[in-house]
């Protein structure tokens, strides 16, 4: 049996990674920080398993990783942990370098204190935005990077001290270039599943508008359940070396808003420019009408400039060629179409089910219209 420690267990991909880990036959343990509310979404289906355990831990806390690591003896590390929000990364430079890069170095350096880097073969969760204000489109693992945010720039180190740590020490380390990855798990905050909410609430009469801010922003959005799966194809290859993980095909936010405002019952058009752009609703076809009756001619999307970063990223396009040849991984997986299909499925019946709940969640998503949350 195989030991995995993941970092960033409680997230997006590092719920689907001790799934899919732990399907493999893997023994699973997961970094989790204190927080005063105890809330683990996203993995409370796993605790208690016999193979799935927990630790305390903190990405800016050297001794706390090397303990962990040191009890654990993993095989394979999967460092997923990090302030991941590009937005929230112009607010908070410092804490983002700290656990962005800082945290890979730690993770680097706990393996070698633990005398392991010659047995443990470690993951790190790169990203497309190393690519920021690009310089080729589409994006492969040749592109120049030019990072255009603190975030960006905080995971170039975490890319650069990788490769140096493979290079310096011999160690199995790797890089996963990945390009979005969203699902029905999604932080509600990126913009993705901010739209299959708010096209969720929209449809059941909970939101009036939803508040957005670059519409042509350019993503290759994949499903992060097929996305995890490259992870570890990436530690399994006979040698360490990075990888462009990514659909290939591209769509804008406006194209992702009007296809998931379509799953909901709700035909936008767009009309206007630059921040007078609206979003009205020419045709509602939803199953079950809300007490507030048809929304034809109602604005649903307005634009905010709350929502537009200092430097924004805006043409993200990857080419997962050496990927599919040499992992064998197949990114065509999940469509663009099914992945809007399952997140907008799901969050009807999340909305739906919350019933009174969803009242005080709405509350909330009117402090994110103003841009309190980003
Ligand atoms: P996510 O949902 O935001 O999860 C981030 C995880 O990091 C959470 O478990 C979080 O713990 C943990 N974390 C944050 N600060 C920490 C600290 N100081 N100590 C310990 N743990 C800490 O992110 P994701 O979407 O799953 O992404 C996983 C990784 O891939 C991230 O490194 C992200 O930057 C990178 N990435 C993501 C994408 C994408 O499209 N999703 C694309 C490319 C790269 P809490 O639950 O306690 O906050
Ligand atoms: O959903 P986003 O916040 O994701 P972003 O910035 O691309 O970052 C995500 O993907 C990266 C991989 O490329 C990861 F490394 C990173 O950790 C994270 O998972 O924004 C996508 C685009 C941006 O151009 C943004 O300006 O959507 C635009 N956008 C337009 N309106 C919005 C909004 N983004 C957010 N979050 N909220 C909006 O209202």
């Amino acid at each position: 049996m195989k030991t995995a420690l993941i970092t960033g267990v409680t997230g997006q991909d590092g719920s689907y990674l001790s799934e899919f880990l732990l399907e493999k036959g893997y023994d699973v343990h997961g970094i989790i920080r204190r927080s005063s509310v105890d809330f683990r979404e996203r993995i409370a289906h796993l605790e208690g398993k016999p193979n799935f355990h927990l630790h305390y831990a903190d990405m800016g806390d050297s001794m706390s990783l090397v303990k962990v690591v040191d009890k654990v003896k993993p095989d394979e590390i999967y460092n997923l942990a990090a302030q991941s929000h590009v937005q929230v990364s112009f607010d908070s430079p410092e804490f983002t370098a700290d656990v962005d890069a800082t945290g890979v170095l730690r993770v680097l350096e706990a393996v070698r204190a633990c005398h392991l880097e010659k047995t443990c073969r470690i993951y790190q969760a790169s990203t497309s935005e190393l690519y920021g204000k690009v310089e080729e489109v589409p994006q492969n693992e040749n592109t120049p990077f030019h990072p255009y945010s603190p975030y960006a720039v905080a995971k170039l180190y975490g890319y650069w001290i990788v490769k140096e740590y493979r290079e310096a020490y011999d160690m199995f380390c790797c890089s996963g270039i990945l390009f979005n990855h969203e699902s029905e798990r999604r932080g509600e905050t990126f913009v993705t599943r901010k739209i299959t909410l708010a096209a969720a609430r929209i449809s059941q009469g909970l939101q009036d508008c939803l508040y957005l801010g670059n519409l042509d922003s350019l993503r290759d959005w994949g499903y992060a359940k097929d996305y995890v799966e490259c992870m570890w194809l990436i530690l399994q290859n006979d040698k360490p070396e990075d990888f462009v993980i990514a659909t290939g095909v591209q769509h804008s936010v406006r194209e992702f808003t009007e296809l998931a405002f379509r799953h909901a019952g709700i035909e936008l058009r767009f009309e206007g420019k630059g921040i007078n752009e609206t979003g009205v609703c020419v045709k509602d076809v939803r199953s079950q009408k809300s007490e507030v009756g048809s929304l034809e001619g109602k604005v649903l999307v307005r634009v905010s400039p709350d929502f537009y970063r200092p430097t924004d990223v805006v043409n993200l396009w990857g080419d997962p060629t050496k990927a599919k040849a040499r992992l064998g991984w197949n990114p065509g997986k999940t469509s663009f179409e099914e992945l809007v299909k399952i997140m907008v499925e799901h969050d009807i019946a999340k909305v739906a089910a919350e019933g009174a709940a969803t009242k005080v969640r709405t509350n909330l998503a009117e402090y994110l219209e103003k841009g309190i949350v980003k």
